[in-house]
């Protein structure tokens, strides 16, 4: 096939945030946008485009086949050896990351914009996985957003459209494109994890125990039906929204007690002991049942106390534990207990994915709904609900045991740490900029003035700052986080407050605050709080009242209201 070498200009605002470049599909469909991002992207691969091999899949939204095909004649053009494609373009976050790792991959391509909704006038978005199967690091988004600014030229082979349906490989010019099953390695993969056939007897066993999984019409429905109904052998009615669709059904694929509620509906109606969802791509995950929610915070430090009931611990260990940032410190009280080492990390799964490849760190979960392991380097929706079936598996041998049950004596060991995040969608980016300046401020120059301050209620504060994160292993710095990428706000382009700033009370409660990295549309605030209580008494109240004072503090201080003209919150998880 004849390559040429097809002039373009380049574009602002191409700057990979949290995970990926997510923009509107408007704006990927401006002519030469994304083929200029694609040639970026394949510019900055370390190891070069040429001779790669690189896996490529996503989860399905609009506009995802056209970018599929544009991205095998780019690939052609710049003379990469083979394409492993998802099945009609479908491969969940998770298990691009698994298909890069077993194939010895030179990378990936995922078209998610995750639990963003999809459609024409919705969003699309494209992500560089490295050979480790994780998200790229720092250094390459800033590269590939470097190039991005200089792009003159893109380099295209003349191909006829592959056919997306057609497992097996074929010749596209010189360059060799294998399309795959979305489902068969991850399930093998799965299987080797988990203890299949305790869950399997136990669920069998108890037919009370009823399980509800909602793929929220995105990318894990192919993954449910074969895990949850032929796998586990569970009824049919066990599974819902299993079939993905280009605009997630018309909702907003986020698997939270907010968008979710189809699920949260039938699980209280229902009586349903286990509910569970993924978000569109399938790295996100929320677990709950009939009168029980399980904060993600929680979880990962329940998958993290109760790791020896899943085989793969068994055989590997627990070599360490790690959380975002703004996750609570549930983990980190797990970590101590039983004498694992345990680190925090900015928020995005990439910072995980160093510590894991040397060896230090096994388990680990973002407040976001994201949880997950070294078994691959991306969060993964399928695998936590299926840890959490296995733990609940495990606990019923020796005696009946719930969600709540096993969250009671999760708190009856280590206390509870009340956590909560409030999120202020789509606010105006100056207001919002200048509240974070503000408090950058505080916990900075003004610093010597908020130790000891008593803001009420109180809340004596112990410390505060300005995040920032050496990685353990490589020595890179993040800090005042590169990645801002609202396209109505290029004026901030140092995204001077991705990080967040944090502040810890004397009683070891925190309160944090970040600007998203994700969003495609103005600025979302995010306001975190998290308070711990060792008082039994307390374990069974609810969320928001337990943590209303701490809340009260945290508006107060920040002057959010003020700042952005917000009195209530988009969304609280
Ligand atoms: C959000 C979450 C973060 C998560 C990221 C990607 O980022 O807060 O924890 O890693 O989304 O998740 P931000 O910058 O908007 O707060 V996913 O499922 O959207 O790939
Ligand atoms: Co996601």
């Amino acid at each position: 096939a004849s390559i040429q070498s097809i002039p373009t200009k380049p574009f602002e605002g191409q700057r990979p945030g949290t995970s990926g470049l997510r923009k509107r599909v408007k704006v990927f469909q401006q002519e030469h946008y994304t083929q200029n991002f694609i040639q970026a992207t394949l510019d900055a691969i370390p190891t070069g485009a040429k001779g790669a091999t690189l896996v490529i899949g996503g989860d399905g939204r609009y506009f995802s086949p056209e970018a599929v095909q544009m991205i095998i004649r780019i690939a052609a053009g710049n003379e990469v050896a083979k394409l492993i494609i998802g099945q009609h373009t479908i491969l969940s976050t998770p298990a691009a990351s698994h298909l890069i790792r077993i194939r010895k991959a030179t990378g990936g391509i995922l078209l998610t914009a995750s639990h963003n909704p999809g459609g024409p006038d919705n969003d699309f978005g494209i992500k560089y996985n490295m050979s480790n199967g994780g998200p790229a690091p720092e250094s390459v988004t800033e590269k590939i957003y470097e190039i991005t600014q200089k792009l003159t030229s893109y380099k295209e082979a003349q191909l006829p459209a592959v056919d997306l349906s057609a497992i097996g490989t074929q010749k596209a010019g010189n360059l060799e494109v294998e399309i795959v099953d979305s489902v068969a390695d991850y399930v093998v993969l799965l299987k080797d994890i988990f203890d299949f056939n305790l869950i399997k007897s136990f669920l069998h066993k108890t037919p009370s125990f009823t399980v509800l999984f909602d793929g929220m019409h995105g990318v894990t429905g192919p993954y449910g039906q074969r895990i949850f109904v032929e796998e586990l052998g569970l009824p049919q009615k066990s599974v819902m929204n299993c079939k993905p669709s280009p605009d997630f059904g018309g909702g907003h694929p986020d698997p939270n007690l907010t968008y979710a509620h189809d699920l949260v509906e039938r699980v209280e109606k229902e009586n349903i002991s286990f509910g569970a969802a993924s978000d569109g791509d399938g790295d996100r995950n929320m677990i709950i049942g009939k009168g029980a929610f399980v904060t993600p915070s929680d979880s990962v430090a329940i998958i993290a106390a109760q790791a020896d009931s899943i085989p793969y611990f068994r055989r590997t260990g627990v070599k360490g534990l790690a959380r975002s940032m703004p996750t609570s410190t549930a983990l980190d009280l797990v970590a101590k207990k039983k004498g694992y080492e345990h680190f925090e990390v900015p928020t995005g799964w990439k910072f995980f994915g160093n510590l894991m490849d040397a060896g230090r760190l096994s388990i680990c979960g973002e407040e976001s709904f994201g949880t997950g392991s070294d078994h691959i380097r991306e969060k993964d929706g399928v695998w936590a609900v299926v840890a959490w079936l296995n733990i609940i598996a495990a606990a019923n041998q020796t005696k009946p045991s719930s969600i709540n049950d096993i969250l009671l004596t999760h708190y009856n060991e280590y206390g509870r740490n009340f956590f909560s995040r409030y999120d202020y969608e789509e606010v105006e980016s100056e207001g919002a900029n200048k509240m974070v300046d503000r408090l950058r401020a505080l916990v900075s120059t003004d610093r010597a003035q908020l130790i000891g301050k008593d803001l009420g209620n109180g809340f004596v504060v112990k410390d505060g700052d300005d995040f920032e994160y050496t990685d353990p292993i490589d020595g890179s710095v993040s800090k005042k986080q590169a990645s801002w990428q609202s396209w109505d706000c290029s004026f901030l382009m140092d995204g001077s407050s991705v990080l967040g700033v944090r502040i810890i009370f004397e009683d070891g409660s925190r309160l944090i605050i970040r600007l998203s990295g994700t969003g495609s549309q103005g600025a979302t605030v995010r306001l975190y709080v998290e308070k711990y209580e060792s008082n039994p008494a307390k374990y069974q109240d609810k969320t928001q009242e337990a943590l209303r004072p701490l809340i009260e503090v945290a508006l107060k201080l920040s002057q959010l209201t003020e700042f952005t003209g917000r009195k209530e919150p988009t969304v609280i998880t």
